[in-house]
């Protein structure tokens, strides 16, 4: 409990940190912006996260992997849909982030995987995540946990699950 509570407020002190960082480019090479994860059903041992990867720095860099506590393990992974159905992959190598470029994670895209989910994700709840990035190394950010049906964040974007079935129908390579 008293760990946790550390976490969490070390987690808000590096949210409200963030901004003053984003103004000077030199320290911030890469922002994350509008990191959620969809809620989850109880039960469920998996989930997703997804945000938008801002690199704003001259040099390429690799979200190479990512830590909670709210999962045992987390990876990344893309999706895509191959003869219809739905197919996640683990990128072994991280994801791409082209200087200056920016990378959307987005349900039926990109995600951070939750393995082992600890508790259910329940919509209006945050929790702590880092990021670890080749080049950037560790970024906490907060994700903002959004209803089930959720395809997109508050702030717009667009999924593109049409079935709307969300993790039904996936099959994991
Ligand atoms: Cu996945």
């Amino acid at each position: 409990m008293c760990a946790f509570s550390k976490f969490a407020f070390a987690a808000i002190l590096i949210a409200i940190a963030a901004p003053a960082f984003a103004q000077a480019t030199t320290t911030a090479p890469i922002a994350v912006e509008q990191p959620w994860a969809r809620a989850t059903p109880a039960g469920a041992m998996t989930g997703a996260v997804y945000m938008t990867l801002d690199n704003k720095s001259a040099s390429a860099d690799r979200l190479t992997g990512a830590s909670s506590d709210v999962a045992d393990k987390l990876q990344i992974h893309e999706m895509t849909v191959v003869n219809g159905v739905m197919q996640m992959r683990q990128l072994a190598d991280g994801l791409p982030i082209p200087a200056g470029g920016s990378v959307v994670l987005k349900p039926g895209s990109y995600h951070v995987m939750l393995i082992g989910l600890k508790q259910p994700l329940t919509p209006g709840e945050t929790f702590p995540l880092t990021l670890t990035f080749a080049k950037a190394g560790n970024i906490s950010v907060t994700v903002a946990v959004q209803a089930i049906g959720a395809m997109q964040d508050s702030k717009g974007g667009m999924g593109d699950n049409k079935s709307g079935g969300g993790m039904g129908n996936m099959e994991m390579k």
